[in-house]
């Protein structure tokens, strides 16, 4: 993380670094915060991990395929307290679509205490296929209730070089940061290319893209 220098707020490049001072930059300007960390998101290095051996031997066996195609990425800044930002109950298909054969990779940048949270997900959720959803604003809230804490649920706690993956279909939201340090997470979706589905479908982007999932799922949404 170290690898973006907030140079054009601090000073020379060199002697802050992203990770220590993303904090500061956002006690009094959150909204260049922001931009710093997704365009931290976009960097060259940050998406290499999608390439690493490991993973891509872990990702071509669960989803039988090596045929891997990269559907969504991004870099999540956790900070303790900042619960606006905090993601509900969800299954990533709706939001990301492309394949319904995916997986969704999360992974700790940095080492933090249990405290700081994570995901919370709910084992075997994926098993019951794709879940029906209710449009509120600009979100798709799971149409079946689901208590905030369900006793099956879990919240792995990982550090960094730990890699959780995860179906598209598995229910989970983010848990919030109650420790004492930022929580730098990454995401990546990675699906299988050749899915006959996704094919025939022709990839249709989520809505994080700006493609309603009603275009494709209008069968999975209720009013
Ligand atoms: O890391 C988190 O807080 C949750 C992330 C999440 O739910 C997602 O990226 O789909």
């Amino acid at each position: 993380m170290a690898v973006l220098k907030t140079k054009h707020v601090f000073g020379e490049p060199g002697d802050l670094d992203l990770d220590t001072n993303v904090a500061k930059l956002d006690l009094f300007d959150s909204a260049h915060a922001v931009e710093l960390i997704s365009a931290a998101g976009r960097l060259h290095s940050f998406l290499s991990i999608t390439t690493l051996p490991e993973l891509r031997s872990i990702a071509c066996f669960l989803l039988g395929t090596s045929d891997l195609f990269l559907s969504a990425s991004s870099l999540r800044y956790d900070a303790p307290g900042a619960d606006h930002y905090l993601i509900p109950w969800h299954q990533d298909y709706p939001f990301i679509q492309d394949s319904e054969k995916s997986v969704v990779v999360w992974f700790p940048l940095l080492d933090f205490a249990p405290e700081c949270g994570g995901v919370r997900i709910l084992p075997e959720s994926n098993q019951e296929g794709i879940r029906k959803v209710r449009q509120k604003e600009n979100w798709l809230e799971l149409a079946g209730p689901i208590e905030s804490v369900p006793r099956s649920s879990i919240v792995p706690h990982l550090g960094a070089g730990d890699v959780l993956f995860m179906d598209t279909l598995t229910i989970h939201r983010s848990e919030a940061n109650r420790g004492t340090s930022i929580r730098w997470t990454g995401q990546f979706r990675i699906g299988d290319y050749a899915h006959p589905r996704a094919v025939e479908r022709g990839w249709p982007r989520g809505m994080t893209m700006g493609q309603h999932f009603r275009e494709y799922h209008e069968e999975f949404i209720v009013d």
